[in-house]
């Protein structure tokens, strides 16, 4: 049989740490006289640090030289890390425990696919890395979601082929980079967001054993 892998996206898959990232960037667009809203912020979902910070300042009308867009990223980094320090694993999303055992159990190769350089801290302060076999970042990648780089290079870590590599994934931008790594896509959210995902789910509580023993076959 051929080995069938899962990668797990980190942010609104694993934990919630959009409210988080949100609270982040308000403060720093607040510090720069303008509003910074929850709507705002659905754009920066998958996306990188430094591409939300563009988009920050597009939204405000604010330019920068190079050394005050670097300050204002370590800022924001500074503000958000503030946040991490506080998270434990009361902040897994509901079911992600019972996926990533069943995972586990049937010794299926699991990898997280993230935009975050933080990811590492955050698996260790909800006590999941364990579950990882392999971590791939916005540390190890150059080209961001859509591009199906993160997802490709964790195909490869896992020694799994990418067609039969199983992403889960909350973003647009998400969905669009598995789809384009030729894998299998599992939206998390929001179905007509998600639209271009193969399976949708609101969560994980609506993800049965059954269904996930279906895709190992
Ligand atoms: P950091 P994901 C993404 O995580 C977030 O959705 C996105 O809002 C954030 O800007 C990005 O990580 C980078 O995060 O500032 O921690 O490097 O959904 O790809 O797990
Ligand atoms: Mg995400």
């Amino acid at each position: 049989m051929i080995k069938t892998g899962f990668i797990f996206d980190l942010d609104g898959v694993i934990v919630d740490t959009a409210k988080y990232h949100y609270l982040a960037w308000k403060k720093l667009a607040n510090e720069l006289g303008f509003e910074f809203t929850h709507e705002h912020n659905e754009q920066f979902k998958g996306v990188s640090r430094k591409r939300c910070l563009e988009i920050l300042l597009d939204i405000g009308e604010v330019e920068s030289s190079q050394e005050q867009f670097d300050k204002w990223m370590i800022e924001k980094n500074i503000d958000y890390l503030a946040y991490i320090e506080e998270m434990d694993s009361s902040e897994i999303l509901p079911d992600v425990p019972k996926v990533l055992n069943f995972l586990k159990n049937r010794g299926v190769p699991i990898a997280l696919g993230s935009a975050s350089k933080n990811a590492r801290p955050i698996l260790e302060k909800v006590d999941l890395l364990h579950y990882f076999d392999v971590l791939v970042d916005g540390n190890n990648v150059t080209k961001a979601k859509p591009d199906p780089e993160v997802f490709l290079i964790g195909a490869n870590k896992l020694g799994v082929q990418p067609i039969k590599c199983i992403v889960f994934e909350d973003a647009v931008a998400g969905i669009a980079a598995a789809n384009n790594a030729k894998m299998t896509s599992i939206g998390i959210g929001d179905s007509q967001t998600l639209s271009e995902a193969d399976y949708n789910f609101n969560d994980f509580t609506e993800i049965d054993l059954a269904f996930l023993e279906g895709l190992l076959t």
